[in-house]
Formats: structure tokens, sequence, C-alpha cells
């Protein structure tokens, strides 16, 4: 019977292949519970002259199973250890692989060549929070309460009074209520808006641009928007100025370009007028100046707006502004 117990584990223990199926066959022996250690409990219910024989018998088989096991433990360690250094195995005589070191997004190469150029002219650089009270990106701005560009539909609200910034004009109105004229700065950044088209997403690039001075007027905007144009696009490329509306500049002016598709002969992207729009500018209402705390008596200035987004797909003939922002690295490489 013990003799045949030995015999069957050591059947077993040719049949395991793992370590786990090793360790289920050695508690099923020699575990508190095991076949082995039953044995050894029943050695009570012999006599004392039986009992140091079978004892003995029952140490030897348990020493042997031991043995076996230990043997088979061993063998299959070893095969475990060939088995892994074969397949995490390296080939140290290959080159190395380059990492992907990626390169700056067009919006940004646009956006650096928008603040160079302004940087240029002597004008600094602001920058304020994304997220932003009603009171700076709406009230300050002369944008009524009624206007559509409150709603909901357009406009991301973070509470009654708190909005995502839908312009950098906020910027604005924070510096020119913290220091005195003269200003002349722009304001770059992430505005967002409720909107998702071929030609609007829901965040986008702006760069905003003031000058608050004694005597400035409208011919000052017209010398540096016009330099900004010919320095972006080239200095052949026609720039118009037409009358247009915001709440926050008067008079307000739509700043267009000589279409750099058609060289001015009309086609499918200017629908056939020749001009596409690239700016929005104006003379700062004294609305807004007052409200900043600045003298209207004695300072004007103009500000003027632009879509970074815009400005990109016209340089570079990209016809969805939503190819910006999917990432696809066969578009991204292509700047
Ligand atoms: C557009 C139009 C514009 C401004 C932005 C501005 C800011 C202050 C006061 C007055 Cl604080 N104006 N900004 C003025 C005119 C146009 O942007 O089409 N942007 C894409």
């Amino acid at each position: 019977m013990s003799e045949e117990l030995k015999n069957t584990a050591i059947e077993e223990l040719k049949t395991i292949t793992s370590l786990p199926e090793l360790a289920q066959l050695k508690a099923r022996y020699l575990g508190k519970k095991g076949l082995i250690t039953l044995q050894v409990k029943s050695l009570g219910t012999l006599s004392a002259e039986d009992r140091p024989p079978a004892g003995k018998r029952i140490n030897e088989l348990k020493d042997a199973i031991e043995a076996a096991c230990s043997a088979r433990e061993d063998e299959l360690t070893r095969k475990d250890l060939a088995k892994r250094l074969a397949s995490e195995s390296i080939d140290i005589t290959l080159p190395g692989r380059t990492a992907g070191i990626g390169r700056e997004h067009p919006i940004n190469t646009v956006l650096s060549e928008i603040i160079d150029i302004f940087v240029r002219m002597g004008f600094s650089v602001e920058e304020g929070p994304e997220v932003e009270l009603d009171r700076y990106n709406f009230e300050a701005l002369n944008i009524p309460k009624d206007h559509p560009a409150r709603d909901m539909q357009d406009t991301f609200y973070v509470s009654d009074d708190v909005v995502l910034r839908t312009h950098t004009s906020p910027v604005q109105v924070r510096v020119m209520e913290q220091k005195k004229p003269p200003l002349r700065f722009i304001a770059p950044g992430k505005v967002y808006r409720c909107d998702a088209d071929v030609s609007h997403t829901p965040m986008f690039h702006q760069v905003e641009g003031l000058m608050v001075d004694e005597g400035i007027t409208f011919s000052n905007l017209k010398g540096v928007l016009e330099t900004f144009v010919h320095q972006m696009f080239g200095p052949q490329v026609p720039v118009r100025f037409r009358p247009s509306f915001f709440p926050f500049t008067e008079p307000s002016a739509e700043v267009d370009i000589g279409c750099i598709l058609c060289g001015g002969a009309g086609c499918r992207v200017c629908k056939g007028s020749g001009f596409l729009e690239v700016l929005g500018a104006g003379m700062v209402n004294p609305k807004v100046l007052g409200f900043c705390g600045i003298d209207t008596e004695r300072y004007t200035g103009f500000a003027f707006g632009m879509g970074v987004e815009r400005i990109t797909m016209l340089k570079y003939r990209v016809d969805d502004i939503r190819l910006f922002f999917e990432n696809d690295l066969r578009f991204l490489r292509q700047f």
C-alpha cells in the first residue's frame, strides 16, 4: 500500500510541467492533510510492537517523495530559466532605435511668427486667465446683456458670472486697469466658443493687439496692420479696410488681404471677390477706455484681433480647421 503510494507519486511527478502544479502535488502528499500525513496519523491505531517498523517505512517513503519532488523542482526551474533566456535574448549587435523627438505644432509656429512681427514693432506680450469673469469678457467690452455672443449656444459658462474667455480682449482690459498709457502690447492665447464645423473648433487661438496713447489715430492702426500683413504674407499683398461693427470699437473695420490663392482674380475660396478677411480692428470705444479708468479726454487707442488658425489655413492652404486638432502625424509632418 505505502510502496504503491510512492510509485504513484513518482509517476505523477513525471507528468507535471510547471512549478505551481508541483506545489499542488506536494500539498496533496506532504501537506497538513496530505496522504503521507494521514498515514503518520494512522500509526496510532497500530500496536506498540508494529508501530516502530511502520513508522520507519513511512519516514523512508516521505523522504523518497520529498527527494523526488526537489529533483523535479530543480529540473522545472532549470527548464523555465532556459525558456526565458531563449525568449528574452537580445541581439546586442543591432543598431539602437532612434526616439521620435517630435516637432512644433504648425499653429504654434505661426503663433510665434505673429508674435515676432509685433515684437519687432515694439509691442510687448501679455497673458491672462482662460477662465474669466463675465465682467471682463463681456461687460467691460460694452457687449450688452442681450447680445447673441453671450448666449449659452455660443459661450461656455462655468457659472452665472464665470465663462471660458471667448476672445483675449479681457487680457487687455486687465492690463489697461493696472497700467497707465502709453500701452502697446499683444495678447495671444487660447479662446473658447461653443461651435464646431469645417471652420470652427470649440478651442482656437487668437492674437489681439492694443495701442493706447495721446494722439493715436486710425492711421496708426492702418500702418501697423499693413506692416503686419506684408511681413506675414509678403510685401506685394494688397490690404483693404472695410467698415464694420464691434461693440468695443468705434469706428470698426474688417481687414481684407488680396486672395493669396488666386492673386485677386477671384476663386472658390475668396468667393469671387479677390479678397480674404484676416483681421477685425477699430478705434477703442471710449466706453471701454472709461471702464478701465483711462482718461478719454487725453487718450485714444486702436485695437485689433485675429484668429491664428485662420491665418495658418490661408498661409498653408489647409481647408479644414479640424485637421489641426486630430493629431494625424501624416498631416502634421507636412509643415
Ligand atoms: C476679430 C475681431 C477684434 C478687438 C478685437 C479689442 C479689445 C479691447 C478693446 C477694443 Cl480691450 N477692441 N479687440 C477689436 C476689434 C476687433 O477682433 O475678428 N477677431 C478674430
